[in-house]
């Protein structure tokens, strides 16, 4: 089943001159584009993202991170959509997740690990709205559906 997540390249990506190598790859892989836009994100857009690792040792680090410079946020759709980016990125830590990933072919550690994607559908639904109104994301279905793996 097609399920929408929350991708955001990270300011470190953005800084790197990343974006279009990354965006290439989802949309290599099939994975499509329903909304995008670049941002400077606001410090309380950025702990609501990141509102589950309130009193972590690395959340402010997390913080400074998301709101030191434009990060390009996006909704990306797929089968099982959210998973299937899970495992397109990569592990947390760059250096150990595998050759082929975003994460481990772009990133050398941590907070600045290039990406982030949603970790389930509930939280995928949290996440889109603190960056896009419904109608900034595309409702219709492009063409080419059958080579995606649609079921
Ligand atoms: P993911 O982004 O893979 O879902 P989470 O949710 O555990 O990983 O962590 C959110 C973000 O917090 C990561 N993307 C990373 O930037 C940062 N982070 C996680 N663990 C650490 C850590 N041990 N040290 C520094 N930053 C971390």
């Amino acid at each position: 089943m097609k399920e929408q997540s929350f991708v955001m390249l990270k300011p470190d990506a953005v800084a790197r001159g990343l974006v279009g190598e990354v965006l290439k790859r989802f949309e290599s892989k099939g994975f499509k584009i329903l909304a995008l836009k670049q941002i400077n994100m606001s410090k309380a857009q950025a702990e609501e993202l990141y509102a589950e690792h309130k009193g972590k040792p690395f959340y402010k680090s997390l913080i400074d991170l998301a709101t030191s410079g434009p990060c390009v946020v996006t909704v990306m759709e797929g089968v099982e959509g959210v998973q299937a980016i899970r495992d397109f990125i990569g592990k947390t830590n760059p250096r150990q997740a595998g050759a082929g990933t975003i994460r481990g072919d772009f990133g050398m550690g941590l907070p600045k690990n290039v990406i982030h994607a949603s970790d389930s559908v509930k939280s995928a639904k949290r996440e889109i709205p603190i960056y896009f109104k419904p109608e900034e994301i595309l409702k219709y279905a492009r063409c080419c559906d059958d080579w995606l793996g649609e079921e």
